[in-house]
């Protein structure tokens, strides 16, 4: 199978145009999924945990008499973690204790503590900060479900404190999977519910006889589990609504072209949607990654994913230098970012959007996918010009802390009550004035 991969170069007339088509992306909202998403939705708030079961029947042609028929207990859990072979079971549980630690770390290191100080007067301000209570994580069903995501969502709100994490996954045709269930038990999951869809989150943001509400939902999921998130939005927060999975590698000409290709793979291999770019100042080089993917693509499984990924939506692109390299890469402002050279940090200054941004050459995104620890939940479709990777800080909420003393009643008072005046709310003013001795 030949790949026919997509060519460009800065110095052509038409690369702006030809990287703006590159780049737009754009998730059509279906007419018809918003619709049955928006009855699904109402069906389990009126009904509860009935409706929820006639669509895990209708769906997942799964059936019980009763919702809690569905969880999975902690003893159960624990079960998965043991029965599974010692290889997979130390690779997951040293993925668990590294992600653990680096958020434990960042957990320190981003302010999600309190803080106070006093003024002269006496009056203490603040922040009280505290993690939300109960989370609700969603993990797609079937080949989609990825316990590293288990472990990425879960830690994160563990380690912030949260009081309850619970779960849900959809096994259709009740078949589970013990990977998925084991990082669960890993990372503190309490509770889990096998239901799916927009059903399940309609479950945990509204409440249903079994399950508790919840205060958050985090996690990734097919278009009417988005389409889901994206109406109970207010009701309880959201992580984001992920798009396909995207990789920038900036080369430049000193890494092994077989590990760019594969790096460029990895990512293609996520969806039909995925996008994979490089950016290269030498046409040689460019040659060799085309010619190693091309040897490469044969020995894969999801070699036909790659495919379409790749020439769909994938690019190598000769650039002037590194510099303008970086400059593009800010434009595109990926979720993923490799800056495979022989001196990433002379590069890293010049980089401002990137969701996370690998350095040198033996950084490749499946390390940080997996184990390196940082989060693999990351802003993708340009959004990490304003947003970040999933964190502690996801997990936490803050409360401002007043406490005003007699004296700083008097000043307080007197400013309060001038601009209360003048926003003709008397009720203000004289509650200002009031305390004014
Ligand atoms: N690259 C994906 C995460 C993942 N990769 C899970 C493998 N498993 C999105 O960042
Ligand atoms: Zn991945």
């Amino acid at each position: 199978m030949s790949l026919k991969l997509r060519r460009l170069d800065t110095h052509a007339s038409d690369f702006k145009v030809a990287l703006r088509a590159l780049l737009a992306f754009q998730a059509d909202e279906d007419e018809a999924i918003e619709r049955a998403v928006a009855d699904i939705l109402a069906d389990v708030k009126h009904r509860g945990d009935a409706a929820v079961l006639d669509y895990t029947k209708r769906f997942d042609r799964l059936e019980a008499a009763h919702l809690s028929a569905l969880e999975i207990d902690a003893t159960q859990l624990e079960h998965f973690l043991l029965g599974l072979e010692p290889k997979p079971r130390a690779a997951l549980e040293a993925a668990a204790r590294r992600i653990r630690a680096y958020h434990e770390k960042q957990k320190i290191e981003s302010g999600s503590h309190s803080w106070q100080y006093v003024e002269a007067d006496g009056t203490v301000l603040g922040q009280q900060v505290l993690p939300l209570e109960r989370v609700g994580i969603y993990v797609p069903g079937g080949k989609a479900a990825y316990p590293s995501s288990v472990l990425m969502n879960a830690l994160a709100a563990q380690v912030a404190g949260v009081r309850e994490i619970m779960m849900v996954v959809p096994t259709p045709d009740g078949v589970q999977n013990p990977l998925v269930m084991a990082a669960a038990h890993l990372s503190g999951v309490s509770r889990i519910w096998t239901i799916g869809g927009a059903q399940a989150i309609a479950a945990l943001a509204y409440g249903t006889e079994t399950v508790p509400a919840v205060d958050k939902i985090v996690g990734p999921g097919n278009a009417y589990v988005a389409a889901a998130k994206r109406r109970v939005f207010g009701t309880v927060g959201i992580d984001m609504i992920a798009g396909p999975s995207e990789i920038l590698i900036l080369c430049d000409g000193t890494t092994d072209p077989n590990w760019v290709a594969l790096d460029l793979f990895s990512q293609a291999e996520h969806d039909e949607l995925a996008q994979a770019i490089l950016l290269c100042p030498q046409a040689e080089f460019i040659e060799q990654v085309a010619q190693a993917m091309n040897r490469l693509l044969a020995g894969l499984p999801r070699q036909a994913v790659i495919k379409q990924s790749l020439e769909k939506r994938g690019a190598l692109i000769k650039v002037r230098d590194m510099a303008e390299a970086c400059s593009l890469a800010n434009e595109i402002a990926p979720e993923h970012l490799e800056i495979s050279a022989l001196e990433p940090r002379r590069w890293l200054p010049q980089i401002r959007h990137a969701g996370a941004i690998f350095l040198g050459p033996y950084s490749s995104e499946s390390l940080g996918d997996y184990c390196a620890g940082p989060n693999h939940v990351l802003p993708t479709a340009r959004t990490a010009r304003f947003s970040s990777p999933l964190g502690v800080y996801d997990f936490i909420k803050r409360s401002s802390l007043i406490e005003v003393s007699e004296q700083g009643a008097q000043t307080l008072g007197r400013i309060a009550a001038e601009l209360a005046e003048g926003e003709g709310l008397q009720a203000h003013a004289q509650s200002a004035r009031g305390r004014i001795r």
